[in-house]
Order: C-alpha cells, then sequence, then structure tokens
C-alpha cells in the first residue's frame, strides 16, 4: 500500500487529547470525523463550540471542517484517544473504555487499515488485549496495522506541545510505526522515534513515573524541613542552581488524570516497584498533611471553624478538577467538622458547590491555597481580611506574595 492512502481518519473519544489531534489532522490535510459517546460532547462540537478550553482550540475548531457524532464509520485511520482510569478495587487500569473503542471499530476495519491507540496503557495492553478485539473483525494484524502512540501533551500547553514536542511510535511492526510516523508527520514538528509497542507504551509510563517519584521527593524534603524549620522554598530555590539538580515543588498533592495512575499502570504486572509505590503513597497523603498544618493554626473543637479552599482544580490555571487533592483535603476536613467553602474562578463542575470570592470568605477562619492559580495574585489581603472572622493563611503552594499579606493582619503559614 502507498502511505499517501491514507487520508480519511476516524477519532475515538473527543477529550482533552482526542479533540486536539483530530483538529491538528483536519487543519494538515486529513478528512476527518470524531466520535464521542457522550451525546453531550457531540452537540458543543457541532455547535462550534469547545466542551473544555485549552489554548488555541477553540480557532483550529472554528478553522476545521470537522463533525462529530456517537457512531464509528469506515476510514482508512483509526485513533483511539479514550482515558484509561484506575480500576480503584485492585488498582490496575481499568481498560473498558479502550475496549469498547476497539469494539466499534472492528466491524469497520478493512484490510491496510490502520489502528492507532493513544491511550495511555499498562506494557502488553496493545498485543495482549486490543489487536485480539480487532482480530475479530476477520483479518489479522499485519493485514490491517497497529501502533501505540502514547500522547505526551501537557494540559494548558495541549496543542503547542503537540505540535513541538518530540513523539514515540511503536508499532507492531515496522511498516506500522511508518504508517503512524506518516500521520503525526503531517503537524509533529517534534522529532519522532519509532519503536516497538511495549516499548512505547513503557516508555510513556516511566515518564510520568519520574516525574510523580520527584514530586514525592520534594514533599518529603518539605516535611523534613518543617521539622527543622528550614523554609524549603529558599533550600530547593538554591539547591536548583547546582547545574545537575532539579527538584520540583511540594504541593498538597499530585492529582489530575495521568501522574497519580501511570506509576500503578507500570507496576501492575512486574514484581518490582517499591519506590515506586512508595512515592505515590507519600504524594496521596499530602492532603493530610496539609489537615495538620490546618489544625495547627485553627482547632476543630473549640471553634467550629470555616475554612475556605482556593482552587479546587489539580493544578494551576486550568479548570480541570479530575482527582483534585482538594478533593480529598475537604473530604478529611469535614471528618473533622471543619466547613468548607470553595472558590475558583475556572472550575464549574466539582462535586461540592464553588461560591464567588466574597461568599467563599464571609465569616472565614483560614484561606487555605490549594490549585496554583496565577489570578490569585491579584486578591487584595486588605479587602478580605475585612470580611473573614481570624485573619489566616495557609500557603501550600508558596504562591502569594506573604508580605502583602502579613501587612494586611494576616497570619500566614507556608507548606
Ligand atoms: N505537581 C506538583 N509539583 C510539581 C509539579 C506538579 O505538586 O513540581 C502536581 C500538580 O499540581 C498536579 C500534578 O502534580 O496536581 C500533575 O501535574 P503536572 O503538571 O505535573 O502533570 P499533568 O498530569 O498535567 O500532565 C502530565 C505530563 N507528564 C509529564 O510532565 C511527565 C504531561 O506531559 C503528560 O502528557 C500528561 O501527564 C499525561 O497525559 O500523561
Amino acid at each position: 500500500m502507498k502511505q499517501g492512502n491514507l487520508k480519511t481518519i476516524c477519532v475515538l473519544g473527543l477529550g482533552h487529547i482526542g479533540l486536539p489531534i483530530a483538529l491538528l489532522l483536519v487543519n494538515n490535510g486529513y478528512e476527518v470525523l470524531g466520535v464521542d459517546i457522550n451525546e453531550n460532547t457531540v452537540n458543543i462540537i457541532n455547535n462550534g463550540e469547545t466542551p473544555f478550553n485549552e489554548i488555541g482550540l477553540a480557532e483550529l475548531l472554528g478553522r476545521a471542517k470537522f463533525t462529530a457524532q456517537t457512531e464509528v464509520e469506515e476510514a482508512d485511520v483509526f485513533i483511539i484517544a479514550v482515558p484509561t482510569p484506575l480500576e480503584k478495587s485492585m488498582m490496575v487500569a481499568d481498560l473498558r473504555y479502550v475496549e469498547s473503542a476497539a469494539e466499534m471499530i472492528y466491524p469497520h476495519l478493512r484490510r491496510e487499515n490502520l489502528v492507532i491507540l493513544e491511550s495511555t496503557v499498562p506494557p502488553g495492553t496493545g498485543e495482549r488485549f486490543v489487536i485480539p478485539i480487532l482480530e475479530k473483525s476477520g483479518l489479522s494484524v499485519g493485514e490491517f496495522y497497529f501502533a501505540h502512540c502514547p500522547e505526551r501533551a501537557i494540559p494548558g500547553r495541549t496543542i503547542y506541545e503537540m505540535i513541538n514536542n518530540d513523539r514515540v511510535v511503536g508499532g507492531f511492526d515496522r511498516i506500522s510505526a511508518e504508517l503512524a510516523n506518516n500521520v503525526y508527520s503531517s503537524f509533529v514538528q517534534g522529532e519522532i522515534h519509532l519503536v516497538d509497542m511495549k516499548t512505547a507504551e513503557f516508555i510513556k509510563l516511566i515518564e510520568n513515573t519520574h516525574r510523580d517519584v520527584n514530586i514525592a521527593l520534594a514533599n518529603e524534603f518539605a516535611q523534613i524541613a518543617e521539622e527543622f524549620g528550614i523554609d524549603i522554598w529558599e533550600g530547593i530555590e538554591l539547591a536548583n542552581k547546582h547545574p545537575r539538580v532539579n527538584i520540583l515543588r511540594p504541593g498538597p498533592g499530585v492529582g489530575g488524570h495521568c501522574i497519580a495512575l501511570d506509576p500503578l499502570f507500570l507496576v501492575e504486572n512486574s514484581t518490582k516497584g517499591r519506590m515506586i509505590l512508595l512515592a505515590r503513597e507519600i504524594n496521596d497523603s499530602m492532603p493530610n498533611h496539609v489537615l495538620e498544618l490546618l489544625t495547627n493554626i485553627i482547632d476543630p473543637l473549640k471553634e467550629d471553624p470555616i475554612v475556605t479552599v482556593f482552587g479546587v482544580a489539580y493544578k494551576g490555571d486550568t479548570s480541570d478538577a479530575r482527582e483534585s487533592p482538594a478533593l480529598k483535603f475537604i473530604e478529611l476536613a469535614h471528618n473533622q467538622g471543619i466547613k468548607i467553602r470553595c472558590y475558583d474562578p475556572y472550575v464549574e463542575d466539582f462535586q461540592y458547590e464553588i461560591l464567588g470570592l466574597d461568599e467563599a470568605v464571609k465569616d472565614s477562619d483560614c484561606i487555605v491555597v490549594i490549585a496554583d492559580h496565577k489570578v490569585f495574585r491579584d486578591i487584595s489581603p486588605q479587602k478580605l481580611g475585612k470580611m473573614m472572622r481570624s485573619k489566616n493563611l495557609l500557603d501550600t503552594r508558596n504562591l502569594l506574595c506573604h508580605e502583602n499579606w502579613i501587612e494586611a493582619g494576616f497570619k500566614v503559614k507556608v507548606l
């Protein structure tokens, strides 16, 4: 088959990864059909709107001739970009969405089609799990092509990174890898590296595990520094002046749909991974540590306290609150009888009510910064102080300008 024959692409999953990929492909010459099982998502996109915010996404959608629907149709290439959540009882990858995407594809699969799995999966999943479903089409892999091309773009800079990052493409065989390479090279300006499938699956997981373990190390340093009465932020800043040291930032824990899960996918079929699991434990326990710091500031038993959480997103400057450390912190605080009010200028979809700023701080005993939204820096502590019952600030991200808050009469504690 000539590689230039792959002209039509069907992208399954129009979320934070699938939609940008689909739009980049349309804007670079492919005819693309978007498929999502969520009718609401499909309707929003077909009305010319984006279901979530990402820099440059609305512009790409505005320029594209692109429709979405809930059903798969014949295409030359199928890209699976569905979530792989964590199956919490066994702490393993929950492959149900990957499975149903493959089930939707196989009745439409033709000889010489290419199927690309973008979703993050444990090593071996493509070969052991996805290919057998596709082979229900009556075709054997080799008659159709298969590649795993894990996504590496960071939410908040997705489009920039999709274009500029290097990519790793793992092919079932050489031709599969080369065909996938052709698809991505229509818009990727970084280098594309061709490997086998299992290696590509593994590389994706060790990238995120590397970040998780390093965040855990920063969180452990922060707790040791607290015991010694040392300012961790100054410590890290100066340690990072060393040419071979790059310590990450401590914080209230690791949220989102990737970093907190992928280390578990890496070790689920391995006999090793003690450090990786310990790092998970350290990061998962950070909301408990934040609560401990809070209860040194206010006494839940005495004061019937009200606490305001600033930022429930899983990280700064995003509206995404999936697996946010704020949620765990709020639940722990509730168990201690602390009333929580949430303020977040970006998040709309959250388990607890999001209030306006004034309402969230009225009569509050402490503000706890959880997500590091830059806009929080513009808030005037003078104005807030007047509305609060006690002027306390706990900044778990070292985000705010603490001198201003101290000047406004606040007691300030930084993680
Ligand atoms: N965090 C810290 N300290 C830090 C950095 C992050 O506490 O120094 C926290 C964040 O606040 C957040 C969590 O970690 O709660 C994860 O945020 P992140 O910005 O590190 O990563 P994600 O989950 O938004 O995106 C990651 C990226 N992976 C790497 O940087 C290795 C991205 O490139 C991946 O494409 C993405 O996971 C994914 O989809 O796998």
